[in-house]
Order: C-alpha cells, then sequence, then structure tokens
C-alpha cells in the first residue's frame, strides 16, 4: 500500500495536482521544503506566506525562464486566492499547505494579488536574456 501511495503521489506531483491532498499536510512538516526552489521538473513554486503586502509571496519578483510553470503553495495560516491582474491567471482559493494547480504564465509575466487580501501583491517576469534583444535602428522597417 505503501509503494502504490508513493508511486500515486509522484504521479500527482507531476501532474501537479499535488495540492488536493494537501489537507493532511500540516505546517508542522518538517520534511517539506520552503525554500523557492522547483518542486518538480519544469514546476517553479511561490510561496504564500503571510498578508503582507510585496513580502506576502516568496520570491517575489519571481523572474522566471520562458514558457515557465508556476505553482502557489500556501504556507501560510488562512486562506488565499491569487489571480493575476489581467485575470488570465486565477488559482482559486489555496486553503493553508495547499498548492494550485501549474499556472502557464503569460510570455510578459505580470502582477498579481490575492483577492481575498487586496494588500498581498507580487510579480512574475519572464526572463527575455534568451530572446533575440528587438531591433532598433534605422534598418528596422
Ligand atoms: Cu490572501
Amino acid at each position: 500500500m505503501r509503494v502504490f501511495v508513493t508511486v500515486s503521489a509522484v504521479v500527482a506531483l507531476g501532474l501537479g495536482v499535488w495540492g488536493c491532498g494537501g489537507s493532511s499536510y500540516g505546517i508542522g512538516n518538517s520534511g517539506n521544503p520552503t525554500t523557492p526552489t522547483p518542486s518538480a521538473p519544469g514546476v517553479v513554486t511561490i510561496n504564500v506566506v503571510a498578508v503582507n503586502g510585496a513580502q506576502s509571496f516568496s520570491p517575489n519578483p519571481a523572474t522566471l525562464p520562458a514558457g515557465q510553470m508556476v505553482v502557489w503553495h500556501n504556507v501560510d495560516s488562512i486562506t488565499h486566492h491569487v489571480v493575476l491582474n489581467d485575470r488570465s491567471v486565477d488559482t482559486g482559493d489555496l486553503a493553508p499547505g495547499t498548492s494550485s494547480q501549474p499556472m502557464a504564465i503569460a510570455a510578459v509575466g505580470g502582477q498579481y494579488h490575492c483577492s481575498i487580501h487586496p494588500v498581498m501583491v507580487g510579480s512574475v517576469n519572464q526572463d527575455t536574456s534568451n530572446t533575440p534583444a528587438p531591433c532598433q535602428g534605422a534598418y528596422c522597417d
């Protein structure tokens, strides 16, 4: 049974539905990484830490490779609800200890906030260092 559960957890993580079972993961779970390292290949986790202005999210601002998938993980003790200001991303309600589905961030990135606590603000920015610089000068018509 344990093997089956573990395999299921890995699959769930790969699919980004980790948060569905998150209610059993309490604050006291010392095994949970709290650093903003990728939780799975191609997925970056942004922690929701508190109702604290621009310090509500970590890392913030987050600079991401093009096409990066993002998961918001609520490490706070109350429910939050992350939405990009342009409404292109909406995590739904994130209960304490749960994560959002992987969210694709638009090429330009953007600012986001918590719809429950509007003082919580953050931003994600695409790392454009790999993309060609826009053409500038007399030959760019
Ligand atoms: Cu909130």
